[in-house]
């Protein structure tokens, strides 16, 4: 098994030990190459393995008890299988050399996890093994990528038993299409077309030079999906933001409004980024992805070509320079200039009673370096991110997307140091969320990990709570109540601050990177205000109300006028 694994580029295992997988922990200890992670849970651990697949070329592998583990470890398995993000998962399974049932953790596993990743397999004998880990490694990187889960037996681990040789990993060919014709028709399409727009999702986490390329030929404003978010540099003049709906930044919508022909890469217009399927998308729609499952399922397109990102636009580049096809700036760079600018300002001059989201994203991206990782979860805090935050390199910006799992941001950020222990690394967190896996923290200090977490301590589920305001006028169950983030902090002896006024963002971010500089697991709470609605959640709601049958959108009308007159 960890000869196997050697082979793979594998640098740590996450997980917790048990009877059924310590034979694979001591040998894990011997290894030169591969550290394993003691977790404070697998859930935790999985959201770490998730994060080495999305900020390195290694993959995140999970080694784990079956059952309890297993189901621990299901919301990060989850992620990563929405997300398309590869990962291993091996457990130890319970004995099948003895007549004996009811042994502990005993539960079929495989009928659970089916659902939810790309391939399961249980070992029968030990000649399976390394072509097992080495199929299900190749299954996890391979098209659209995601969880593959491996059991083997405890049997097979504390006994002797002969194979027939060891083997060398070997990598599997991609088989490239071709896509001629396609690419010939997408050419045309373009240049009939008036004014191109592109728009890309993760799938073009190895392809922004291309993108940056072909957009500055075709003139074109560019928006990403909130998981793709980093694919396209955020300082780029032609960039506008997360999604063009109405559920997105001014920069976005109004550079999108006259677009008659969509290029869309690496992306599956899933809820988010469509702003609840609200976004308008031309009839001139040339969708590149490498999983054709995606094409035609929520946006009809005129051109779908099947690839991997980069494979098809560096074909499309050469068809577009062969055919010399370009587009004229409009104006258009001026334009996404003047409304991101008028977007910040309307931020800027708000009066917040507690800490400013603007100031205190503006002042983060000032005081770090170009290649630091951020690291978000699922929240208010995650849209407030994507419209104020400028990330600048491909694969530096995370987050948990289509599974939408609360708890990501703390165990991924320690994923992400661990794998890149030389760049900065900062998590942005709900404090709802931080309560679900915050206790991982632990995890970091033991490893003396330089990460530091930003707790957006509102006291609320605020994503929920938003839009429970208008609609009910009640909070139900989203109050998450005092609690002292620096008693947690205490805890696991992480360095603790508190970000109480916009006077103290400046002092207080380069005094949480300088802890971090010095290996310092650091806790900031920022009392942050949360009073200013993002464009996502005014515009979501608008595109979701607006498609109810006209009898209940009276009818939530209705209760919400009542309520707030009779209270
Ligand atoms: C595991 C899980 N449970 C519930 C939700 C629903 N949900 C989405 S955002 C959100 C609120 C998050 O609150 P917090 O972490 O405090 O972040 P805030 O919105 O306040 O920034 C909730 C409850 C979810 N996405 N994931
Ligand atoms: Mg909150």
């Amino acid at each position: 098994m960890v000869k196997a694994l050697e082979q793979l580029p594998i640098s740590h295992t996450f997980g917790v030990p048990g009877v059924h997988n310590t034979e694979i922990y001591d040998e894990l200890n011997k290894s030169e190459k591969i550290t394993p992670i003691l977790v404070t849970h697998e859930g935790g651990g999985a959201f770490m393995a998730d994060a080495i697949s999305r900020t390195t070329d290694n993959i995140g592998t999970m080694v784990i008890v079956p059952a309890a583990g297993i189901t621990h470890a299901l919301s990060g398995i989850g992620e990563a299988f929405l997300d398309g993000i590869p990962m291993l998962v091996i457990s130890g399974g319970i004995r099948t050399d003895v007549d004996k049932k009811y042994q502990l953790h005993e539960w079929d596993m495989h009928s659970v996890l089916k659902g939810i990743t790309k391939k399961t397999f249980k070992i029968e004998n030990h000649n399976q093994i390394m072509p097992s880990i080495f199929d299900a490694y190749n299954i996890a990187i391979s098209g659209n990528q995601g969880p593959v889960f491996v059991e083997i037996p405890a049997n097979l681990q504390l006994f002797k038993g002969e194979v027939d040789e060891i083997l060398n990993y070997e990598k599997v060919e991609i088989e490239i299409k071709n896509n001629n014709e396609r690419i010939k028709k997408a050419v045309e399409l373009i240049s009939e077309s008036k004014k191109i727009g592109m728009f890309l999702g993760w799938g073009c986490k190895e392809a922004t030079e291309l993108c940056v390329t072909i957009s500055e030929k075709l003139n074109s404003p560019v928006s990403t999906t909130l998981q793709g978010y980093s694919v396209f540099p955020g300082d780029h003049a032609l960039h506008t933001g997360m999604g063009f709906s109405e559920a997105s930044v001014p920069a976005s919508e109004n550079a999108f409004k006259d677009v008659d022909c969509l290029i869309a890469v690496g992306t599956r217009f899933a809820e988010i980024p469509t702003g609840s399927f609200g976004a308008i998308v031309p009839e001139n729609l040339i969708h590149i992805d490498i999983d054709p499952d995606v094409f035609d399922k929520n946006y009809k397109s005129k051109i779908a070509i099947e690839g991997d990102a980069k494979i098809v636009l560096e074909e499309l580049l050469k068809e577009l320079n062969l055919q010399q096809v370009s587009k004229e700036d409009k104006g258009l760079k001026e334009a996404i200039a003047k409304d991101k600018s008028n977007y910040f300002k309307e931020w800027e001059n708000h009066k917040f009673e507690n800490v400013n989201p603007y100031l205190f994203f503006k002042e983060l991206r000032n005081k770090l370096n170009k290649d630091a990782i951020t690291v978000v979860d699922d929240g208010n805090h995650t849209f407030l991110t994507a419209e104020l935050f400028q990330n600048l390199k491909s694969k530096h910006f995370i987050s948990p997307t289509d599974f939408n799992c609360m708890g990501y941001c703390v165990p991924a950020s320690i994923g992400t140091k661990l794998a890149n222990p030389s760049k900065q690394v900062v998590g942005i967190v709900g404090d709802g969320a931080f309560l679900m896996t915050g206790l991982e923290l632990l995890t970091a200090k033991r490893n003396n990990l330089g990460i530091v977490i930003f707790v957006f301590h509102d006291g609320e589920l605020s994503q929920i709570s938003q839009g429970q305001e208008i609609p009910y006028n009640r909070k139900t169950a989203t109050q998450l109540g005092d609690f002292k983030l620096k008693g947690i902090a205490d805890a696991v002896d992480a360095e603790y601050l508190l970000l109480r006024t916009d006077s103290e963002i400046e002092s207080t971010i380069s005094k949480a990177l300088e802890f971090a500089e010095s290996d310092k697991v650091v806790l900031v709470d920022v009392n942050i205000d949360y009073q200013k609605r993002t464009r996502f959640t005014k515009g979501v709601v608008k595109t979701i109300l607006k498609k109810f049958p006209l009898s209940d959108k009276v009818r939530f009308i209705g209760r919400a006028i009542k309520r707030k007159v009779l209270g």
